[in-house]
């Protein structure tokens, strides 16, 4: 049994103080003289120096200039009979690997003729032997070496201290990172590439150089990433104090990559999907991307690079603290509350679709977890977006300022170290110790612990006479794999109550001598607690858990009239949004669990209210765009003990046609009112008007494709042919795509036509069609047959992902077909990709999580999907590990 587990750490036995790599760069065979300095850790107990090592040809081990004994066992490099006592010993390993034959794109590779590195988690280990784990820390000097014709541009972390020219027209670069850092925030670039340079002056007044990297001809894409990073920089002095502590931060983009983007140490790599936008080519969703991640890579700087995790399980250290941080990041760059709120609105979506069903599953685990087989599994919604809100609550419980003093606090105790998420909470907790956090810090760290999303449910009742509200909350918590029991959780709620006249009513609980605000936060630790408001001379409507306050799901039974008033009045527009929310999925699920045909009428109250939102001149175009979006169909599956995704499917899609038909001359007037937004500008506020006309133009275009006329979609044709960016273009196809309407075909060709040349936008026209509603199983055929396609390769990960994880993740409907031929087609890509890339494959692996509560026919045929890879015997330990779990 490999697996890892949390309480088997113990430091490691070696410190590699520093390490001198000489690279000779060839994709062929890349040769890698490794020079460390190594002593014992006087801390741990005597034994040999195991050394990670995989895929490497070993060629020479010398210990202190002499011939050193060895032995490789399992993968590791074995050193016994070192030098006795604690006195350094220099340690030189010679090996080589071939880069050009690394699909898994972990280590060293080689993307369109460029070397890449990828090294977290355990990446560094395909370059050289060494103790490739975050706690062992080491000043790094890096000399690379090649072809100067084919590799002009030769990048490593840190301070470029000397270059120069070589024989056969060869060249060489030397770097050198003052900083000492784990081997995962190792990296090396060298290829034909062209930079975007700037130089700043930050606060401190020292000069900085900013570079971002890219193939030629993908320069005037660039833009927006090098501002993106000057704000990163800004904020982060601003917000928090830090500021840049290199002479140079680079990024370089490469098209062939498993992530989104890696925050090496000065040289960030990131997938081209995060770094190149252009009104042309990316959407405005892309913009808001490209700010985001290069604003996380950025922060990672300080949370995650210059403080890092002592062992994998302490990840959300790192991302759960560096996700908060780009979301507070994107929510103050969004400007306007409104525009802060449609952030939020966006990030809850993401964590209540795809989080809450990773918790529900097999693959449910901790924040902190326990064991794994396989790190890169563990890179997950609940290690980054879980993570983040747990950093969320705890900067609610302390607030602003006393998360600031946190912050100051971890950073003081803690620079330079590898650490865990106990010293990170400590550190908060001790900054406030007057705070609710600081009281209740251990159990609050059950957040860490204990894996499964909290429900919790609320209930209000009103006391006429004693002019009393009492609402009464509990908290259960369901029971996860290898976690049957749970303890209650602190649960921060922030609410307030509205009069039925939409007025934020004072909140003052039993025992208080006065009312004073008008929202509060209470702060529930029990399986039941019960809080009772005074002063209150009708029923209220509660708004709870505002803002979205802790990462549960919250039952309360609101009638209409109160979803109403809360859509139309709550202070709190996160809560406004969720009342659309609400009302839609009851409709929705009163549907599907009545034994009532899909075309079951709308209420036409709630069209009635959507109306009313529509014409409100004081709402932003993007928030009324999220009221008027529909709960998704794997969240609404998640709702659901048996899940017919075709049912699920039919019935959404029966509300959408309804929207689409009741409120057609609405969607007439924002369409004339919005869909010209004028010069280009990515901001929020231009975006919603965008993505608004956006969605009428798609409402526009399914009613007239469901009526016959031909207007609307003539429209849609025409923006696709005519639009002056990317967004507009994109949405005018993708109405037509998702209509079905016979005019898609053409759209689509002269789509592929404009835009061949450029890949991120073949990735889209892929995944449009690939997530293109289904008619008569229809969308299968068409995913095989576009795996046909010159432009389709498995090899690359983003092709890949829009393609078949399109199909498989995106398009419920279409994947879960009654023959099963959906899941048969899953389980032939996960084994294909398997023995491309792992870490892709076993991504897509994850597709069948929530098979078990498949309804039959479904069931039987995912199992059997299942059973298929799960016998294949040469499955990478990725993969293993997902099937094994979704069988267990
Ligand atoms: N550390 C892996 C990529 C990221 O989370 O930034
Ligand atoms: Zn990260």
């Amino acid at each position: 049994d490999a697996t890892v587990r949390r309480e088997d750490y113990a430091p490691p036995p070696f410190w590699i103080d520093d390490v001198a790599l000489t690279f000779d760069l060839d994709p062929a065979k890349t040769r890698v003289l490794n020079r460390m300095r190594v002593r014992r850790n006087p801390a741990a107990p005597e034994q040999p120096l195991r050394l990670d090592g995989e895929d490497l040809n070993l060629a020479r081990v010398l210990v202190n200039g002499q011939g050193a004994s060895f032995k490789l066992e399992d993968g590791k490099l074995v050193l016994s009979n070192l030098p006795e006592g604690q006195e350094p010993f220099e340690l030189e390993i010679f090996t080589t690997c071939q880069p050009d034959k690394n699909t898994l794109l972990s280590g060293l590779y080689t993307s369109q003729g460029t070397f890449f590195t990828q090294c977290e988690a355990e990446g560094f280990r395909r370059i050289t032997y060494f103790l490739d784990r975050p706690d062992v820390m080491s000043v790094y000097t890096v000399t690379l070496r090649a072809d100067k014709a084919a590799y002009p541009v030769l990048l490593s972390n840190g301070n470029l201290i000397e270059q120069g020219d070589l024989e056969d027209g060869r060249h060489y670069a030397k770097w050198h990172d003052p900083f000492r850092k784990p081997s995962y925030l190792f990296a090396l670039v060298a290829g034909k590439l062209v930079a975007r340079s700037q130089k700043i002056i930050a606060r401190d007044g020292k000069e900085h150089l900013l570079q971002i990297y890219v193939r030629p001809g993908d320069l005037e894409k660039t833009e927006h990433a090098l501002q993106s990073l000057i704000a990163a920089i800004a904020w982060d002095e601003t917000r928090f104090g830090l500021h840049l502590d290199l002479e140079r931060f680079m990024i370089v983009a490469t098209s062939d990559f498993n992530m989104g983007a890696m925050e090496n140490k000065g040289l960030n790599i990131f997938n081209t999907k995060f770094v190149l936008a252009s009104q042309a080519t990316a959407t405005d969703q892309d913009f808001a991307n490209v700010e985001s991640v290069v604003g996380h890579e950025y922060f990672h700087n300080w949370t995650g690079n210059r403080i890092t995790c002592r062992d994998w399980f302490q990840l959300s250290l790192k991302e759960g603290l560096t996700v908060f941080r780009d979301q507070e990041f994107s929510m103050d760059m969004a400007g306007s509350d409104s525009a802060r709120a449609v952030k939020r609105i966006e990030d809850v979506r993401l964590l209540r679709t795809v989080q809450f069903a990773e918790d529900a599953g097999p693959m449910a685990h901790p924040v902190r977890p326990d064991s794994y087989k396989e790190i890169n599994n563990f890179y997950t919604v609940t290690i980054y977006e879980k993570g983040a809100e747990v950093v969320r609550m705890m900067h609610t419980l302390v607030g602003e300022a006393g998360f600031r003093k946190g912050m100051d606090l971890y950073f003081e105790r803690h620079d330079g170290q590898a650490v865990t998420c106990d010293d990170f909470a400590q550190a908060i907790a001790d900054a406030n110790p007057d705070s609710e956090l600081a009281r209740l810090l251990p159990q609050f760290k059950r957040w860490y612990s204990q894996a499964g999303t909290p429900r919790v449910q609320a209930t209000g009742l009103y006391d006429e006479t004693a002019q009393t509200w009492t609402l009464r909350l509990t908290q259960t918590i369901p029971p996860t794999p290898g976690q049957a029991d749970k303890q209650p959780m602190v649960i921060p709620i922030k609410l307030g109550l509205l009069a039925p006249g939409g007025q934020a009513l004072p909140l003052q609980l039993q025992g208080e001598t006065e009312a004073a605000a008008l929202e509060r936060t209470l702060v529930l630790t029990q399986a039941e607690q019960t809080f009772t408001f005074v002063n209150l001379a009708q029923p209220p409507v509660p708004s709870l858990l505002r803002g979205f306050s802790a990462p549960v799901v919250l039952d309360q039974q609101l009638d209409g009239t109160a979803l109403e008033v809360l859509l139309e009045h709550d202070s709190d527009p996160f809560n406004r949004w969720e009342a659309s929310q609400q009302w839609a999925q009851r409709i929705l699920l009163q549907t599907l669990q009545a034994d009532t045909t899909d075309a079951t009428p709308v209420p036409e109250r709630f069209i009635a209210a959507l109306r009313k939102v529509l014409q409100d001149p004081t709402l932003d175009a993007a928030f009324k765009n999220l009221v008027l979006t529909l709960p998704s169909e794997s969240y609404l599956a998640e709702q659901l003990e048996c899940v017919d995704p075709q049912r699920i499917h039919a019935i959404r899609q029966n509300l959408q046609a309804q929207l689409a038909q009741a409120l057609q001359d609405i969607w007439q007037l924002i369409w004339q009112e919005h869909s010209d937004t004028g010069a280009y500008q990515p901001d929020a506020f231009s975006s919603g008007r965008r993505a608004l006309a956006g969605k009428a133009l798609a409402m526009l275009t399914l009613e007239a494709t469901r009526t016959g006329d031909a207007i609307w979609p003539g429209k849609a044709y025409q923006r696709c042919k005519d639009a002056s960016n990317m967004t507009d273009r994109f949405n005018a196809l993708s109405a037509l795509v998702q209509a079905r309407h016979p005019l898609a075909e053409q759209a689509l060709a002269r789509f592929h036509q404009m835009f061949k040349g450029e890949a991120l936008v073949l990735d889209k026209w892929f995944q449009l069609q690939a997530t293109a509603p289904d008619l008569d199983g229809d969308i299968l055929p068409k995913v095989r047959q576009l795996m046909q396609h010159p432009d389709f390769t498995l090899k690359n990960p983003n092709r890949a992902r829009s393609l078949i994880f399109g199909y498989t993740n995106a398009n419920p409907a279409a994947f879960h077909r009654t023959d099963g031929a959906g899941y048969q087609f899953w389980a032939d890509q996960v084994m294909a990709l398997d023995a491309l890339n792992p870490q892709v494959a076993a991504r897509l692996a994850r597709a069948l999580d929530a098979w078990r509560k498949l309804a039959e026919p479904y069931k039987a045929h995912a199992e059997a999907a299942l059973q298929r890879v799960a016998a294949q015997d040469k499955l990478s330990k990725d993969v293993r590990e997902i099937i094994e779990k979704a069988l267990a």
